[in-house]
C-alpha cells in the first residue's frame, strides 16, 4: 500500500465506525418506540468492527476534491456502508451464498439466527436512507435527496439487487440446471451491478455532497466504474489464489458452483492484463482534478493488489 494510503483508510474507517456506533446506538430515535436489543446485537455485529470501509473512504475522498470536510460527508458515508453490510449480511444466508465465516468472523446467521440476520438486514438498510434524510448529511434538502435517489438506484433493481438476481440465475439456481455459461459481456453486466453500483455511487456521492459541475461528476463516475470492475476482478483472482486466513471469508466458491467469472473465461494471466488496464483507466478518469487526487489513484492501485 502507498505510504498516504494507509493512515487515510484508517481514519476513514474510524470516521465511519464512529458515525455507524452512533446511529446503531440503543435509545430509539425520533418516531421509533422502542429498538429491539437482539434486533440491534446483530445490526451491530453485521456492520461495526470489521471490513476495509472502502465505500466510505471513496465517499470521502470524493467530497474532499470539492473541499467538503470528512465531518460534513461521513453521514453519507456509513449510510453506503450500511448498504453494504446489508448486503453481506443476507448474501451470506443459507438461501443465498451459505457462508459461515465473514470479516473472519461467524456470520450474523451463525452467531445470531437466520431469522434474525433478515431482518438485521431489512434494519440496516432502512437505517441507509433514514441517515441520508437526516440534515447532518447535508444541509440542502435537493442535495439530501440526490442522494437518496442515486443510492436507491444503485442498491436496487438496475444495481446490485438485481445483480444478485442474475447471480443466482447464471448458478442454474431456478432451472435446476447447470451453471449458465455467460458471454463476457453479461458477466461483466452481472458485475457491474452486483458489485460495481455500490462503488459507483461512493464515488458519485461524494459529487453530489460537493455539488460538483458535470464534467466533475462524470470524471468520478469513469473512476468508480473502472474501480468497481478492478475489484470485482480481483475478488475473483482472490477466490482462486486467496486463503480463508487471509480473505476472512470461504474461497473457491466460485469454481465449485462452476460460476462463470472473468478469470474463468480469461484464464489467469489474460484476466490480471484486463485488471492492470483497469487501474490506470480508473487513474486516467482523475485527469481533470489534476494534483489532488494521488489517494483516490493509490486506492484504484490498492484495490487490484488486495489480499482481503
Ligand atoms: C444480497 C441484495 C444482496 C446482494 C448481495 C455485494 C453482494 C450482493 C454480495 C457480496 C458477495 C461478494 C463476496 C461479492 C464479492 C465482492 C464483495 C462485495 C466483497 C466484499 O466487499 P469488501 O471486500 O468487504 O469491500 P469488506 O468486508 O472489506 O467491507
Amino acid at each position: 500500500m502507498t505510504q498516504d494510503l494507509a493512515p487515510r483508510l484508517d481514519a476513514a474507517a474510524a470516521l465511519t465506525e464512529a458515525r455507524l456506533s452512533r446511529a446503531l446506538a440503543g435509545a430509539p430515535e425520533d418516531g421509533e418506540r422502542l429498538r429491539p436489543e437482539r434486533l440491534m446485537a446483530a445490526m451491530r455485529h453485521g456492520a461495526l468492527a470489521g471490513g476495509k470501509r472502502l465505500r466510505p473512504f471513496l465517499v470521502l475522498e470524493s467530497a474532499a476534491l470539492f473541499g467538503v470536510a470528512p465531518q460534513a460527508a461521513v453521514t453519507a458515508a456509513a449510510a453506503v456502508e450500511c448498504v453494504h453490510c446489508y448486503s453481506l449480511i443476507h448474501d451470506d444466508l443459507p438461501s443465498m451464498d451459505n457462508d459461515d465465516l465473514r470479516r473472519g468472523r461467524p456470520t450474523v446467521h451463525k452467531a445470531f439466527d437466520e431469522a434474525t440476520a433478515i431482518l438485521a438486514g431489512d434494519g440496516l438498510l432502512t437505517l441507509a436512507f433514514d441517515l441520508l434524510a437526516g440534515e447532518d448529511a447535508h444541509p440542502s434538502p435537493a442535495v439530501r435527496i440526490a442522494l437518496v435517489r442515486a443510492l436507491a438506484r444503485a442498491a436496487g433493481i438496475g444495481g446490485m439487487v438485481g445483480g444478485q438476481m442474475l447471480d443466482l440465475a447464471a448458478e442454474g439456481r431456478f432451472d435446476g440446471g447447470a451453471p449458465l455459461a455467460l458471454e463476457l459481456g453479461a458477466i461483466r453486466d452481472l458485475q457491474a451491478m452486483k458489485t460495481g453500483a455500490l462503488l459507483v455511487v461512493s464515488c458519485e456521492a461524494g459529487a453530489i455532497l460537493g455539488q460538483a459541475d458535470e464534467r466533475a461528476r462524470a470524471a468520478l463516475l469513469a473512476f468508480g466504474r473502472a474501480l468497481g470492475a478492478a475489484f470485482q476482478i480481483a475478488d475473483d483472482i482472490l477466490d482462486v489464489e486467496g486463503s480463508v486466513e487471509a480473505v476472512g471469508k470461504g474461497v473457491g466458491k466460485d469454481a465449485d458452483a462452476g460460476k462463470a467469472t472473468l478469470v474463468s473465461t480469461l484464464g489467469l494471466d489474460e484476466a490480471r492484463g484486463v485488471l492492470a488496464d483497469l487501474v490506470a483507466e480508473a487513474q486516467a478518469a482523475l485527469a481533470p482534478f489534476g494534483a489532488r487526487t494521488g489517494t483516490l489513484a493509490a486506492a484504484a492501485a490498492f484495490v487490484a493488489a488486495r489480499k482481503s
